[in-house]
């Protein structure tokens, strides 16, 4: 089954592309670094339910044997690379476009990333699309189970998030400057909205920012629904 990425945006070849899914919150991280940081790049949709999954295809595997999204190309550099993190600290490295979305400083480093993989590595791979089918499929698991899985992992997560960040949050996560743990929070956020939680009422903190961020041009040109394969 090819995957033909057939709504890509722009005609032109660009250096970048991100091979990426409008819902994802793995590819809105990266959409929202590449957004802050004013880099230009190609889209390439890759469906996550059409035909079963392009994620699945032969070519998409050859691209990303993950057989997950986002998948950064750089064809300057001449390399594929998947793992959201690591894509934005690799753009955050390469591109000096003037904003560092990783603090410069070893110990504010360390805690933003520590932050970042609080979501990124002890939330969302719990919610993860081929997760959910799993406890479907092989467990029997009714929506409803499946919501209230999601919800209990994704607001765990943001109450470690509410209390961590309650010492040194401002208009962002780390104060005032937008860093990778702004460009994380975001997509989880927008996740949880869609299972029904009501994130102003039970993380007042992390709503602020969320909405702060929301209010800028790079957060809303990366929102999911923004995207040329929303449906
Ligand atoms: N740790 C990876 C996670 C990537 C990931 O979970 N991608 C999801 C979408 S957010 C995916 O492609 N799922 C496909 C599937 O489950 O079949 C990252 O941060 O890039």
């Amino acid at each position: 089954m090819p995957y033909s990425g057939k709504e890509r945006s722009g005609d032109s070849v660009m250096n970048l592309q991100l091979h990426g899914y409008w819902r994802s919150s793995a590819s809105y991280r990266v959409r929202i670094a590449l957004s802050l940081k004013e880099l230009e790049y190609e889209y390439v949709p890759v469906s996550l339910i059409n035909d079963g999954g392009e994620q699945y295809s032969d070519d998409y595997l050859n691209l990303n044997p993950s057989q997950m999204v986002p998948t950064l190309v750089d064809l300057d550099a001449d390399i594929q690379l998947n793992q959201s993190l690591a894509i934005i600290e690799y753009l955050d490295e390469r591109f000096d476009t003037g904003l560092k979305l990783i603090p410069t400083h070893r110990i504010e480093r360390a805690r933003a990333r520590a932050l970042a993989q609080d979501l990124a590595c002890d939330v969302q791979p719990l919610c993860n699309l081929r997760v959910l089918n799993q406890l479907k499929d092989k467990y029997d698991a009714q929506q409803d189970k499946v919501v209230a899985w999601n919800q209990h992992w994704i607001r765990l997560g943001l109450s470690v998030m509410e209390r961590k960040l309650k010492r040194r949050a401002g208009k962002f996560c780390l104060g005032f400057d937008v860093s990778i743990v702004d460009v994380v929070l975001v997509p989880q956020i927008y996740s949880a909205l869609r299972f029904d939680i009501d994130v102003a009422e039970e993380f007042p903190l992390l709503y602020k920012i969320y909405e702060h961020c929301n209010d800028l041009e790079p957060f809303l040109k990366a929102l999911p629904e923004h995207q040329v394969d929303a449906r």
